[in-house]
């Protein structure tokens, strides 16, 4: 995959962290400058040309979205600021009519704290109750175990389709299916899942679908809500302002059709366009290709890192994507990152906004690469290498 010369700052750095975030190709930057410099204007209320071309190439975006996603309408496609606020949304409109006291959410514990802490918000302010889906020590769902877990008083489903430390691609599918034969809804966060597979909303059937702009080489401060129209009719709004209201009067306020009901107020134009250009550019190297690209540097990768003593990967699974999170002894994440850094390689290190899962595996924090469409073997040769000066380090710290 020839895509580096694309990434003007990868002259820079070896980054092995997109999993935080994806660099943007220079297509994306340029997109971004251009509309500041020849369309910008507020959407969706200017009578002027102007205006209505920012409108236009705005809601081109949304279209853009709901294809590459595939889902069925444009309307069901809602811009939120990231996959935080996506999830956000969707608990605090579900906590008005839909989930009650007493009843329950399931989520795995694999979520990253963005797809816990809403969940936690809601279920404090109303009486819930939270339960967890358990996983393997291959760092798998426990199919049977959530099953077992549905009772009456199941009301929703939250679960990532790839973990953010793991790797795991869930079986969200199956999940979704049998979250269905209850009657329960599903939230699918997708942050780590969009930028390396084919993400087909309708087959999937989930209810919603949350991701980031910023992880599919996309801007920052941009992401996407994908519901479908049957949830996001019954939801109360979100947030109330402008753009989201039909009539408003001191007495009375009635609000606007979809999607515009969930966005009040200016959204981020700029990097709506943007983002808008991030699809266009993944469309023409192709999900397929990507996924191809990204397993094989996982593969080489999981082989090279486990020619390392004492070094643990966490997440073993046979349908892993993206991410390898390990330990290196008794050695902390945060100084494996530091040497690294000084070798001008960018891991990351910590607990990945993931502390429950910590816990799950008994560590306080591990060091992880996550790969993107520019990565090659020749930075994962760099890597090894930084880390036997890891290693070197503190073999002779030790001794
Ligand atoms: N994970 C990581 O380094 P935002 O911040 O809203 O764009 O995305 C939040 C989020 C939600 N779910 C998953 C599975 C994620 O991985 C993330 C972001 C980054 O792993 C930053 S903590």
């Amino acid at each position: 995959m020839n895509v580096r010369k694309d990434f003007p700052i990868l002259e820079k750095i070896i980054y092995l962290d997109s999993g935080a975030t994806t660099q943007k190709p220079r297509c994306v930057i340029d997109a971004i400058q251009k509309f500041y410099l020849e369309d910008n204007a507020n959407i969706h209320r200017g009578v002027y040309e102007l205006s209505q071309r920012a409108t236009k190439k705005f809601e081109h975006v949304r279209e853009q979205v709901k294809n590459f996603i595939h889902a069925e309408h444009s309307h069901e496609i809602i811009f939120t600021r990231g996959t935080t606020e996506s999830i956000n949304l969707v608990a605090q409109c579900l906590s008005h009519n839909h989930i009650q006291k007493d009843d329950e959410i399931l989520i795995s514990a694999m979520e990253h704290h963005s797809n816990i802490v809403p969940w936690q918000l809601i279920a404090e302010k109303i009486g819930a109750k939270i339960k967890v889906i358990p996983i393997t020590d291959l760092g798998e769902i426990e199919l049977e175990s959530f099953r077992k877990l549905f009772t009456a008083k199941t009301k929703m489903v939250a679960v990532t389709h790839v973990s953010n430390v793991l790797g795991t691609v869930n079986p969200i599918k199956e999940m979704i299916r049998i979250a269905h034969e209850n009657n329960v809804p599903v939230l699918v966060d997708g942050a780590q899942a969009v930028p390396h597979l084919s993400v087909n909303v309708t087959e999937l059937d989930c209810d919603f679908y949350a991701f980031s702009s910023h992880k599919m080489y996309g801007p920052t401060g941009v992401g996407v809500l994908y519901g479908k129209t049957e949830w996001l009719k019954k939801m109360p709004p979100y947030q109330g302002g402008g753009d989201m209201i039909e009539r408003v009067s001191f007495e009375k306020t009635t609000y606007n059709k979809l999607p515009y009901k969930f966005e009040a107020g200016t959204p981020d134009i700029s990097n709506v366009i943007g983002l808008g250009v991030a699809i266009d550019y993944l469309n023409q190297i192709g999900m397929h290709a990507i996924t191809e690209h990204e397993k094989k540097l996982l593969a080489i990768a999981t082989e090279e890192l486990k020619k390392i003593p004492e070094l643990k990967i966490f997440g073993e699974s046979e349908n892993k994507i993206g991410v390898i999170s390990f330990t290196l002894n008794d050695i902390h994440p945060h100084d494996i990152g530091t040497i690294l850094d000084h070798e001008n390689i960018a891991v990351r290190a910590g607990h990945h906004c993931a502390m429950p899962l910590m816990q799950r595996f008994n560590v306080p924090a591990m060091t992880r690469i996550s790969f993107g469409i520019y990565n090659t073997e020749k930075d994962i040769e760099n890597l090894i290498k930084g880390l036997k000066i890891v290693h070197e380090v503190f073999h002779e710290r030790i001794t």
